[in-house]
């Protein structure tokens, strides 16, 4: 029959031919679309005893329209990423019930009695203790099962040759690791940024200092990624009286360097500081870098003594985490640095009034900067919190 490309009214019909769903009596549905780049749709009965969610990729940029096309096959990838995070960390991502390759659909758990972490966040809702710690042991269990310390070298090189995601890499590459340092049409920003933005584009030791990213970005491939996880791909709430984190949308996912993850989840936690900040409320720079990295280098060592590899030894590991927590740092920089002068801004700051919006917009930049180039000096989640307080906006 060929790609479909699925609207509200398509949804029952849809869900009856995949077996999904029988009594097209009653069944509501609803498109949810939020991101960037497909459309999501909620199907419910009546008595909100059963819903699923349908996330199909369309054969563009959504934000965009048809003027910007992407490859609806970048959902073969988030459902190839589904089926390892699956295995490496089932409690932390949604039920998938179905994927359909020929018309690139997902059909899925409904999430929507969670929130989105920033959309929490961002009417001032806290972290608690959980929540960046099961980020952080995400990030372990995912990647220490997809590297060589959790795979044979053969099966892992398969992996990596079935885990190819070339258009949204070039994305990546292209919109958080190098236009927002060129004249790009994708980049804007608020005038009162003009200084800035500017002087990044003039910075020759930035430009350098991104160009190394962008190289492990391309290069490394130590382990399957999340591949976009910001504070947007997260949500959060309670679950029978205990809390919850599911992390979804891992279409950016591929076998590249762990500080990645970490680092876009850090720039997203530091970006909602600066708003934090700018609203008044007292918050802690450090404090969610400390518990995401806890969680994620505890939960690291718990597996190493089951590598499958042991000429990595115990001296190795420590290199390798230490590697790894640099280039999350330069990563977050980056992250930050394209939230607010490149492609797809956050909401964290563009719903502040212009007054708020330009100081801490400009916090974030000069933050981010310092990230990038200082990476090497910043060990510490206190050594980033510091240095935040240090720079001059
Ligand atoms: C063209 S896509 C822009 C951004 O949306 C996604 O969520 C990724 O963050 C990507 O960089
Ligand atoms: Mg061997
Ligand atoms: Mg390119
Ligand atoms: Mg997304």
């Amino acid at each position: 029959m060929g790609y479909r490309i699925l609207d509200t009214d398509d949804i029952p019909g849809y869900l009856r031919e995949r077996g999904h769903w029988d009594d097209l009596d009653d069944i509501h549905v609803r498109e949810v679309s939020d991101g960037n780049l497909n459309r999501v749709f909620l199907a419910s009965n009546s008595a909100g005893t059963r819903s699923l969610a349908v996330k199909q990729a369309l054969p563009w940029v959504r934000v965009a329209g048809p003027s910007w096309p992407l490859s609806p096959d970048r959902s073969d990838a988030e459902a190839r990423a589904y089926e390892q995070i699956a295995k490496a960390a089932p409690d932390k991502i949604p039920a998938i019930h179905g994927y359909d390759a020929e018309n690139h659909a997902l059909v899925m758990e409904d999430l929507s009695d969670l929130r989105v972490l920033r959309t929490h966040l961002n009417e001032g809702g806290s972290y608690g203790p959980y929540i960046s710690a099961r980020i952080g042991e995400l990030v372990a269990q995912l990647s220490f099962a997809t590297s060589d310390f959790g795979m044979p070298s053969a099966g892992r090189k398969a992996l990596i040759a079935t885990s190819v995601n070339p258009e949204l890499c070039e994305i990546t590459e292209d919109v958080v690791l190098s236009e927002p340092y060129i004249e790009h049409e994708h980049n804007h920003w608020h005038p009162g940024l003009d200084d800035l933005a500017a002087e990044f584009r003039a910075d020759t030791r930035l430009r350098t200092e991104v160009a190394e990213l962008r190289h492990v970005f391309m290069t490394s491939g130590q382990a399957l990624l999340h591949g976009d996880l910001h504070t947007g791909s997260v949500m959060v709430g309670r679950r029978d009286g205990a809390e919850v984190v599911r992390v979804f949308d891992p279409e950016f996912s591929f076998v590249g360097p762990i500080g990645f993850d970490l680092g876009l989840y850090w720039a997203n936690v530091l970006v909602s500081e600066a708003r934090a900040h700018a609203l008044g409320a007292e918050n802690d720079h450090a404090e969610q870098l400390r518990l995401s990295w806890a969680g994620f280098e505890a939960e690291f060592r718990r597996l190493w003594p089951s590598r499958v590899d042991t000429f990595f030894d115990d001296a190795f590991l420590e290199r390798f985490l230490s590697r790894v927590w640099t280039e999350s740092v330069g990563f977050a920089g980056t992250e930050i640095v394209r939230r607010v002068i490149g492609f797809a801004h956050l909401t964290d700051l563009t719903t502040l009034a212009d007054d708020l919006q330009v100081p801490a917009s400009r916090r974030a930049l000069l933050l981010g900067r310092e990230l990038i180039v200082n990476r090497a000096e910043l060990a510490t989640p206190e050594a980033i919190r510091d240095r935040s307080h240090s720079l001059v906006a």
